[in-house]
């Protein structure tokens, strides 16, 4: 072996995992008006590629993969982005973004996005955690860790659009966050939820059929903004949910990741994500 070699080695071998709490984090300033461009962020962004970023001074204790369900709001993702990739790393967080984009014309089924985006990402890497977010939800503070947990976590407990409350308490929408086995363990999300609302309570249902509790973080820390937007028009739900919201655990097993058909039309790495468009079929 030739000393560089031999001292190379050193140095990765010698790199520290990264604390569990990351330094000095605290609240933040962010406004959902800003208005940047996919350039500007780039060029503040430039240690991010397809979407990854980890940290360079020391060894991160989990791999991380971000998943978008979307359709249709870019100026959202700019929003998004232009925060959420320095919060990252200052959390320390090894980390990919991935943006599951329904392609258009039929209803949208947020739960079949979010389980596209854990499957392809899979394919990517081995990560150890799948952080589902809306893109229209910023968090106000450092301190909420983007990371997994012992249990699912449910991240957007304190939204201002609900005045910083808990509406009621089995929400579980907005942002939550799953080790793999414990999403493996829920079998994902029902496809079956077509149009707004509804999922998201019967995720929760698998998780405690599955005999799992849920997290959040302490109110104080877990503050986030919504972008203000109109609901989209003709995104109504089927009517169907709250049937299949308290049958979760007995159609659990056959209804997720193991049902799950699609087919990808476009897989595009850019420099801040990668873009998976896909068509995921219509309501029966
Ligand atoms: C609830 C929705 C959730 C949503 C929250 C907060 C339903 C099911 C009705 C049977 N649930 O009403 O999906 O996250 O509001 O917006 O629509």
């Amino acid at each position: 072996r030739n000393t560089e070699n031999v001292s190379s080695n050193i140095l990765k071998d010698e790199l520290p995992m990264c604390p569990e709490v990351p330094p000095n984090l605290g609240p933040m300033d962010i406004s959902t008006q800003i208005k940047v461009t996919f350039e500007s962020i780039i060029s503040e962004n430039l240690n991010v590629k397809s979407g990854c970023w980890k940290p360079q001074s020391c060894v991160a204790q989990q791999k991380i993969a971000i998943i978008i369900p979307f359709r249709d709001r870019e100026q959202h993702l700019k929003v998004w982005l232009y925060y959420m990739h320095p919060f990252l790393q200052e959390q320390q967080g090894n980390y990919c973004v991935y943006v599951v984009e329904q392609t258009q014309n039929t209803t949208f089924n947020r739960a079949k996005l979010m389980n596209i985006g854990f499957m392809e990402a899979g394919k990517d890497n081995d990560f150890d955690c799948f952080i589902f977010s809306d893109v229209d939800i910023i968090p106000m503070d450092r301190r909420n860790l983007y990371r997994c947990s012992k249990n699912p976590k449910h991240m957007a407990n304190s939204v201002d659009k609900f005045n910083f409350q808990l509406p009621y308490n089995t929400l579980f929408g907005g942002i939550v966050a799953f080790s793999k086995q414990q999403f493996l363990k829920v079998n994902g999300l029902s496809n079956m939820f077509w149009g707004w609302g509804g999922e998201d309570d019967e995720l929760y249902n698998r998780v405690v059929a599955a005999g799992m509790k849920i997290e959040r973080p302490a109110q104080s820390i877990a503050k986030s903004k919504m972008i203000f937007h109109l609901r989209d028009p003709g995104n109504k739900g089927t009517g169907k949910s709250f049937h299949l919201i308290s049958k979760a655990a007995n159609r659990m097993s056959i209804d997720g990741l193991n049902s799950l058909f699609y087919n990808i039309t476009e897989r595009e790495e850019h420099m801040l994500f990668t873009k998976i468009t896909v068509q995921i079929g219509t309501p029966e």
